[in-house]
């Protein structure tokens, strides 16, 4: 999970702090000019490589996979409130850039700083260069103080993105899909291990479940997505729509469960609605699976299942790994 490792950012003025008593430090071991170049120089270097490395810890987000970049956005957008110090109102991944580069901003102020004054604290008085030197520090300070937002708004950023369920983008996926008490989450429990993760989405109050199953040495990647899949787009909410819109980049296959029988309680009209705006949203193959065959059969149907009964189901997923077709990537001889 590209998020997993992100660092906590330091605020502006734990940043300040750590350089400054650093830099005390650092004088106390030497005497006269070379006190005060050397918490120049410390206080600089702390400074300028501290907001130099909170800005490229972040991964690019110009090459970043789409899903983890519509992931990130939909979660940003909910959680990081617009920039109002910016005209354009930046909110999302937009938000997070626009405060990474301030912080990139500051890490070269203090850089320039930092030479501005080096030269200052030569060929004079001692008490001349202590004076330049905290002229320096006071300006250093200014710098990171100015982007205090910026890093208060990283340090957000990194908390909301860091605890994303761990989905892999790199792994052949299907994705679940139907409205409530179909029997979803049924079928995602009788086809995978016993370790399915259920993970915080950080767009639905439902739990995300994430499976896996293997097959031909193969390890894919089931997804059962309650409160995103399971309704008319029309009754979802912008973060809820992007959301979606992030599963469409990581499904190879989905598998639409309907039951017939109406004992879900959504009538099957409303049901096959659903299943062919889901069609018509994602690129990837999509198989409508009649579940609770023990009931009813009576829909036009890819296939029939009882996972209650356990009748078809593995042919179902058969059916799935079919439909992702997956190639892995042989390296070339
Ligand atoms: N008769 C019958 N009941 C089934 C079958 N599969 C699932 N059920 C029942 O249908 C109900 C709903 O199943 P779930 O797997 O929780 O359905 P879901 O689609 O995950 O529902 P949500 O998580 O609310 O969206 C449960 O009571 C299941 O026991 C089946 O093949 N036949
Ligand atoms: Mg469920």
């Amino acid at each position: 999970m590209i998020f997993e490792a992100l660092p906590t950012t330091p605020r502006s003025e734990e940043l300040i702090d750590k350089a400054f008593s650093r830099a005390a430090r650092a004088g106390r071991a030497k005497s006269g000019l070379e006190a005060q170049q050397s918490m120049l120089q410390t206080a600089g270097n702390i400074l300028s490589d501290n907001l130099q490395n909170v800005a490229t810890e972040w991964p690019d987000f110009e090459t970043v996979d789409p899903f983890y970049y519509e992931l990130a956005d939909a979660v940003l957008k909910r959680s990081l409130s617009p920039r109002e110090a910016d005209t354009g109102e930046q909110v999302g991944v937009d938000a997070l850039r626009a405060s990474l580069s301030e912080v990139t901003w500051a890490s070269r102020q203090i850089g320039e700083l930092q030479r501005e004054y080096q030269p200052k604290l030569r060929r004079t008085d001692p008490e001349t260069a202590r004076k330049h030197r905290k002229q320096a520090f006071a300006r250093m300070a200014d710098v990171v103080e100015e982007i205090e937002d910026d890093l208060l708004r990283v340090g957000e950023a990194r908390n909301a993105l860091r605890d994303l369920p761990d989905i892999r983008s790199d792994e052949p996926t299907v994705v679940v899909a139907g409205y409530p008490n179909v029997g979803k989450s049924s079928f995602v429990n009788a086809v995978t291990r016993a370790s399915n993760e259920i993970a915080e989405y950080p767009f639905t109050t439902r739990g995300i479940q994430i499976g896996h199953f293997d097959r031909d040495r193969i390890r894919y990647q089931i997804i059962d997505t309650p409160g995103l899949l399971d309704r008319p787009a029309e009754d979802r909410n912008d973060i809820e729509t992007q959301a979606v819109s992030a599963l469409t980049h990581l499904a190879d296959a989905v598998v639409f469960v309907v039951d017939a029988s109406g004992d879900c309680g959504y009538p099957l009209d409303a049901q096959l609605e659903l299943r062919d705006a889901v069609e018509s949203q994602f690129d990837a193959p999509v198989l409508t699976v009649c579940n609770k065959s023990d009931r009813s059969t009576d829909v036009e149907a890819d296939a029939y299942m009882s996972v209650a009964e356990d009748e078809n189901v593995d042919d179902v997923l058969e059916m799935a790994v079919d439909a992702v077709d997956y190639e892995p990537d042989l390296p070339s001889r």
